[in-house]
């Protein structure tokens, strides 16, 4: 069998520890399409966060607390450039890390594609899964916030072509979420790039390969909605007959982590389970969900077209999130009394 997830972030990354569980007890092929639009250039390094973040924890080298990053970090570099003030300040290369962006960096720089040097990086990592960028173009998750007191170190960036307008401009997504913590006015995200973008080496085959695809438990507005953006790689999944299930990242009210409830209510969207489905929507009706996990607190839910079936999604071990991807593929096996 094989499986294709769509994913990003710190959730995907756990969510991929419990998929490659699954995969090694079953003989399964396991992809992962990772989001990119947290990529951002500082220091003249190109960071990948989602991509290192999946790469660090199924290599063993993620810090636990801390999610992302490397385990037994140091932070020499980090203060070293505080003393420069070289902004932005407020982003935090440890050194360990730093070793994997400059040969990022240097790979870019020598003309290798982004899903090329993310290959020679897992080399060795050894994460037991294929990683693909969603693409290797350019393509960055910037957020649109009524203007904040400018300061030195702001990154603007209006390029989108749907760009800020009187007392609004748009920040990079980190700038957003680690030196705003997503409190300011925001107004939309705009995924720059994106519509010249295409999917990188290897996605649209994996999709059309793929005998079940999963929607990770990803923040669906910053982390799947930029996979989606790149042209292709929708109409991919809408292509292939094969079932897509996706897993809630919301259990109750609330997203199992991260700022997924910050990021729908910019959208104006419910911060439930049943309101990230229907930003999914059902396949039947031009979306893309053949089936949804939801948490047993979330039995309730119900969406039109959309088979919902309960288990724990907590990911509190490997063995528990091999569990929910068993449930998912499970899902995928036998979609039964789809509603609407
Ligand atoms: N998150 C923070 O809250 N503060 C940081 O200084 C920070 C630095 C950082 C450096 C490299 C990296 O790969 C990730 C980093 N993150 C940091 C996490 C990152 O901002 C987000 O959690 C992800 O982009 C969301 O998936």
């Amino acid at each position: 069998m094989r499986i294709v997830v769509l994913t990003g972030g710190i959730g995907g990354a756990k969510f991929l520890v419990g998929a490659r569980e699954y995969a090694r007890r079953t003989g399964a092929e396991l992809t992962a399409v990772v989001n990119v639009g947290d990529d951002v250039i500082l220091h003249g390094l190109r960071i990948s966060p989602d991509l290192d973040s999946v790469m660090y924890t199924l290599g063993g080298g993620a810090d636990p607390e801390r999610g992302w990053g490397r385990a037994g970090e140091t932070w020499a570099v980090k203060n070293e450039l505080a003393a420069y003030q070289a902004e932005p300040t407020w982003f935090g290369l440890g050194d360990r890390d730093v070793a994997t962006h400059l040969v990022r960096t240097t790979m870019l720089n020598a003309g290798y594609p982004l899903s090329a040097v993310t290959e020679a990086l897992c080399a060795r990592w050894q994460p037991g899964v294929r990683l693909l960028p969603a693409t290797d173009d350019r393509l960055e998750t910037h957020v649109v916030v009524s203007d904040p007191e400018p300061a030195a170190g702001d990154t603007v960036d209006d390029d989108s072509g749907t760009g800020p307008v009187g007392g609004e401009r748009a920040i990079h997504f980190q700038e957003w979420w680690i030196r705003h913590r997503g409190a300011l006015p925001t107004h939309r995200f705009v995924f720059v790039g994106a519509a010249q973008a295409k999917p990188a080496a290897g996605v649209l085959e994996a999709l059309a390969a793929a005998d079940v695809m999963l929607i990770a438990p990803s923040n669906p507005v910053v982390s799947i909605a930029p996979v989606l953006a790149v042209p292709g790689i929708r109409e991919a999944l809408a292509g292939n007959p094969a079932p897509v299930v996706g897993v809630s990242p919301i259990i109750g009210d609330a997203p199992v982590r991260g700022m997924a409830d910050r990021c729908l209510a910019v959208l104006g969207e419910p911060c439930t389970a049943a309101g990230v489905a229907a930003l999914y929507g059902a396949r039947r009706t031009a979306g893309l969900l053949d089936g949804w996990l939801v948490d047993p607190v979330d039995d309730a839910t119900r969406v039109d077209g959309i088979e919902v079936r309960a288990v724990p999604l907590w990911m509190s071990d490997p063995a528990a999130t091999a569990a929910m991807v068993e449930a998912a593929i499970e899902l995928a096996d036998r979609p039964t009394g789809v509603t609407g």
